[in-house]
């Protein structure tokens, strides 16, 4: 058995859990938030059978989409001390994916 993490946009989390549950794996939706960012995302927690990994990951990898976001940076202006903000994009997303080993899996 394998826990699988995997932190998602939140744009793409709904089309991931759906088609998660269209192909009979269970999913649980934790809100989470970007450290670099300090932005919104979605951490997904999906317990699987080892047969089912790839199939989780592809469709984790198909709804996922990579974009970008906006940030600002600032920039010393080159006299005095006040900083000039600076609007950069980076690429965020797809899907970040960890797989841990799950000891044991029980429901009461
Ligand atoms: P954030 O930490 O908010 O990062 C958002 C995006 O900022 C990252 O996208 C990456 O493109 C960029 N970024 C993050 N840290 C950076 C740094 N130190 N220098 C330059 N750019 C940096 P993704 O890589 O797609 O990550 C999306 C989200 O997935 C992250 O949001 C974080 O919540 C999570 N994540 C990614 N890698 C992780 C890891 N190794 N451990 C835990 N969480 C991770």
């Amino acid at each position: 058995m394998k826990l699988i993490f995997a932190i998602v946009q939140d744009e793409d989390a709904n089309k991931v859990m759906s088609t998660l549950n269209k192909n009979g794996f269970m999913v649980t939706k934790l809100s989470s938030t970007g450290g670099f960012l300090k932005s919104g995302n979605t951490t997904l927690l999906v317990g699987v059978n080892e047969q089912d990994i790839n199939a989780v990951l592809s469709i984790i990898e198909s709804k996922s989409k990579s974009r970008t976001a906006k940030m600002n940076t600032s920039n010393a202006l080159s006299e005095g001390t006040d900083l000039m903000p600076i609007r950069t994009e980076i690429t965020v997303g797809g899907a970040t994916v960890f797989i841990i080993n799950a000891e044991d899996y029980r429901k009461f």
